[in-house]
Order: structure tokens, then sequence, then C-alpha cells
């Protein structure tokens, strides 16, 4: 199938739209990070950068930590943004740029997100890590793509009776990341958990400022939700939808999350970037050690 220029939008030097990338600055292992200034947090510890760009919020460095290749890109904030990040590295691995064709080997990718979040459990205290086992998609952008048995229907059913989920709200969707990376990646440094992704940063995420949200109710129904044990730790809005792109595109996704807020007791990390740092230096070693 050929894939029209205004469907795969690519720029004037053969590189993708919005990460104005070409398949040779990409590595198969990919770490992202929110904020472009997370970046370079990350590519400080290595030692040597082959590769530079920036478009938006898309900034973008190649280089080796311990002789790996790595890619580390910000995708800025939300499911949005995730969408537009995950098609289009596909797109450079998976799509012949030239023919506008599928290739016939596809390639799976390694991705890392090393992210902050909020805790909303009291005993998951700031400053700890939450490997996400599970996300939780509230944000509905999954929904535009064909999702044929897809998720965990007992876990999302239990969310919606529980909740009392408003039909006027997209459909919950729970997708597990990579059991291989999760497994990988766990230690007595970190603990598993069910994320939660919200698309929005306030009311999405039951913060009240000036406006009424639609359930004010919402945030100590999240805390309380429990199906067989799993319960929802943290609150962002990227994990679900790298979790649920990933696996509908073949790629391999984990996100590691430095708790940096507890909603539940009200506090906040007295040193967060320390527990940013800490956490790229431990997904860091974890991809050489664990990463063909
Ligand atoms: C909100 O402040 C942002 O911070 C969290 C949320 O998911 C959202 O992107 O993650 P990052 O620090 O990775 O951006």
């Amino acid at each position: 199938m050929y894939i029209k220029e205004s469907e795969l939008i690519l720029n004037h030097d053969g590189s993708v739209y919005h990460l104005n990338l070409k398949p040779e600055h990409v590595s198969e292992t990919i770490i992202f990070v929110g904020d472009p200034d997370r970046v370079e947090k990350v590519t400080k510890h290595f030692d040597c950068i082959e590769f530079s760009t920036q478009k938006r919020e898309f900034k973008t460095q190649t280089g080796t930590y311990k002789n790996k290749r790595i890619t580390v890109i910000s995708t800025g904030i939300g499911p949005d943004n995730i969408d537009i990040v995950l098609n289009e590295l596909d797109a450079l691995f998976n799509i012949d740029l030239h023919t506008r064709k599928l290739k016939k080997t596809l390639k799976s990718l390694n991705i890392v997100r090393i992210g902050t979040s909020g805790s909303l459990q009291e005993d998951i205290p700031v400053n700890s890590f939450v490997i996400s086992e599970y996300s939780l998609d509230l944000n509905g952008m999954l929904h535009a793509y064909k999702l044929d048995s897809f998720g965990n229907p007992e876990i999302e059913n239990a969310f919606v009776s529980q909740t009392n989920w408003s039909k006027n709200k997209s459909k919950p969707i729970v997708v597990s990341g990579s059991e291989l990376l999760i497994n990988a990646f766990s230690s007595s440094q970190t603990q598993k958990g069910l994320t939660a992704t919200a698309g929005g940063f306030y009311g999405p995420q039951g913060r009240v400022l000036r406006l009424p949200i639609q359930d004010q109710n919402l945030n100590s129904k999240m805390d309380a939700f429990n199906f067989k044990g799993i319960r929802i730790t943290n609150l962002e809005m990227e994990t679900s939808a790298i979790y649920g792109l990933s696996k509908l595109l073949g790629h391999q996704a984990i996100s590691l999350n430095a708790i940096i807020a507890n909603r539940a007791s009200g506090t906040f990390s007295d040193n967060p970037s320390q527990v940013v740092e800490d956490l790229i230096i431990y997904a860091l070693n974890k991809i050489v050690e664990q990463i063909d």
C-alpha cells in the first residue's frame, strides 16, 4: 500500500515532519522524557553524542552510553504528543520513506520512558521509583485506533463500576507494558504499579482551581480502586498512550516513574531533580545490562 504525501508528511530533507529525523539518526533503543531540558540530563552521561536536533517540544539526541547506542527524545506533555512521536518513530523503521510502502520485515523498538509522576497511595512515598506494570488510559486517544481484543476488560469494568465513570468520558482501557522489560528493569529499588494516564493536568486529574469538575470525588475513588489487589499507584499523562501504541505497533515499552509528589499525603519531594537524576542513572545501566 502506497502511503500518500498528505498522510506521512516528510520535510524537504526527507526527515519525518514533526521529529525532523531520518532513519540513520535513531537507535532501536529509545528513551522518552517529557521535558526537552531533560534530554541533556540523560545524554550528559553519554560517552559521545553523534546527532542532535529539535523541532517544537521534540528534542532528540543520539549517542552511546557504555558503548550502547541510545536515542533520547523529548515528547513534551500528553498523549496527543505520544501519538506523533510513536507513529513517526515507527515510520522511520517500518516504512520505506522513498517508496512510501510498508517494509516486509518489521523492526520492534525498545522504548523506555523516564518520567515524573504523582503517587496516589500514602505508602508509595515521594522519591521512590514505580515501574508501570499496567497503564489505565483515561484520555481516549487510543480509541482512534482499531482495538480488537485489546485491553483488560475485567480491570476496566471494575474501574468503571467502582468509580461510576461517566458515560460522557472515553471508555477506560487497561494496557500492560512489555513483560520482558518490566522483569528486566525490576529490582529492590523499584515497585510495580498501575499508572493512570489523564489527558490533562488540572480537571482531568481532579485538580480544582476555578472550574468545578465533573466528579469531585474522582481522586478519592481512584485511590480506593482495588481489583484483586491491583491499585492505581500513580497518575501522569503519557504511559497508557506509549503502552497502547507500542502494543499495536509491535514495540516493547516500559515506563519508569520518579515519584515527586504524593497526592494522598499532600507532600512534594524536597529534591525532585535528584530523584530524576537517580532514575536516569538506574535506567541507563539497566538498558546496558538488559537490552541487546
Ligand atoms: C506534567 O507536569 C508533566 O509531568 C509528567 C506528566 O506526565 C506530564 O507530562 O511527566 P514528565 O515529567 O515526564 O513530563
